[in-house]
């Protein structure tokens, strides 16, 4: 009797090609009307937000145009010639009156080209340029203290980071800013600007314009301490698995921290005043127990354990352990929060652990964070592969490339 068996074997392998990035904004004004740009309504989808009236306008301009023909042109006669008028004291933003929707990107960067002389006098900036952004078009923040002017030749500031705004939807607009006496032409000429980023899922929490920052969460200026945060499902917004967390730096300093993070879910919409640690970390899960450095500013990166959260709300635990009595003030790193009442609970103490004390202060001064989870996205055509569905080959942040190998064997058994 002969029988036949068939192995089928099917080898799948997946090569990574990098991270790549998509663009969310990109705008070279070459087919954009010129004019200049007002409060009322938009040319060309951009508009102004003004803080000081002047004869000086943002316009859409083929005045000293930076490629192309047309760029983005302060000028004081409807963009006719890319002159201010020196003694015209002037704040007025142009932006891009769409909001750019990062909610499931990070890593945002900025490129822009940009021409402006202006005026700088004793180190102070009177007549310059500089990136702002809105999150509802009214209230505006400088990206950075970067300004820019005393150049009069085309600048090409590339990948320009723009983290700040990871996960976030948002205005850009350019800000000029000139005073009452002495200046150079040109003012400030934008143009060829591209907004990018990386597709991941995640979600940031906490305002990305708060300049508020704390020792907390990972506290080196006492021996020990506790941070108790809850985020909520409304403001998380979605479940899945959670597989780093993120949070923003705001002073860097060289010292290693012991840390350990705990991750639970929970009902409870306020942080404790009446538990110890000891009974906050009841069922709480580890998801990392090592030193950190935080030696650079902007969002750090923490790789954690798998987290599946599927329900209510979220509780982050952090514990600190510098020991003995700290570190120096000027030693101690320090993060950004933003107001979140009864939403942050802490403990600190020198020399001796503060895990059976109860109950803490609950502050409020809750870390800002993102979420980063397991998720894959995908674009392009379906292919099936029986069981196994694969949807295009792009997938956001990876280029993946799938090969299929067949091996079939017959054996035969007499
Ligand atoms: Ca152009
Ligand atoms: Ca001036």
């Amino acid at each position: 009797m002969v029988k036949q068996a068939l192995l089928f074997i099917v080898l799948i392998f997946f090569s990574f090609k990098g991270i790549s990035q998509t663009t969310l904004f990109t705008e070279t004004f070459e087919s954009a009307s010129t004019g200049t740009l007002t409060t009322g309504g938009t040319l060309s989808g951009w508009k102004m937000y003004q803080t000081t009236a002047s004869v000086n306008e943002w316009t859409i301009s083929t005045a000293s145009f930076i490629t192309g023909s047309k760029s983005l042109v302060v000028s004081n006669n409807g963009g006719t010639n890319a002159q201010y008028t020196v003694n015209d004291d002037c704040d007025k933003i142009a932006f891009y009156a769409t909001l750019i929707d990062a909610s499931t990107f990070n890593s945002l960067t900025l490129d822009f080209k940009w021409k402006c002389n202006g005026q700088i006098n004793g180190g102070n900036y009177n007549d310059y340029g500089a990136i702002v952004y809105s999150l509802d078009g009214t209230t505006w923040y400088e990206l950075s203290s970067s300004y820019y002017q005393g150049q009069t030749t085309t600048q090409t500031v590339s990948n320009l980071d723009f983290s700040l705004l990871d996960y976030q939807q948002f205005y850009i607009g350019f800000k000029w800013i000139n005073n009452t006496s002495t200046g150079n032409n040109p003012g400030m000429i934008v143009d060829d600007i591209t907004l990018k980023g990386v597709k991941e899922g995640g979600k940031s929490i906490g305002s990305p314009s708060s300049t508020n920052q704390q020792y907390q969460p990972f506290n080196a200026w006492w021996g020990y301490t506790r941070s108790q945060s809850i985020y909520t499902s409304a403001e998380i917004g979605k479940f899945g698995t959670i597989t780093k967390v993120k949070y923003y730096v705001k002073k860097a300093t060289a010292t290693a921290i012991p840390i350990k993070i705990y991750l639970k879910t929970t009902t409870s919409n306020t942080t404790t005043t009446t538990d110890s640690w000891t009974t906050s970390i009841v069922g709480a899960t580890t998801v990392l127990n090592t030193s950190l450095t935080f030696n650079t500013a902007g969002w750090y990166t923490i790789d954690i354990t798998d987290f599946s959260y599927t329900s209510d709300n979220l509780m982050i635990l952090i514990e600190s352990n510098y020991t003995g009595a700290g570190t120096s003030a000027s030693n101690s790193p320090e993060f950004s929060y933003t107001s979140a009442t009864n939403l942050h609970s802490i403990w600190e103490q020198d020399n001796t652990l503060p895990d059976a004390n109860a109950p803490s202060i609950r502050d409020g001064l809750r870390p800002n964070v993102i979420f980063l989870y397991d998720e894959f996205y995908w674009e392009g055509d379906v292919i099936q592969l029986g069981r196994l569905q694969v949807i295009g080959h792009q997938i956001g942040y990876l280029h993946l490339q799938v090969k299929l190998q067949f091996r079939v064997e017959q054996h035969i058994h007499q």
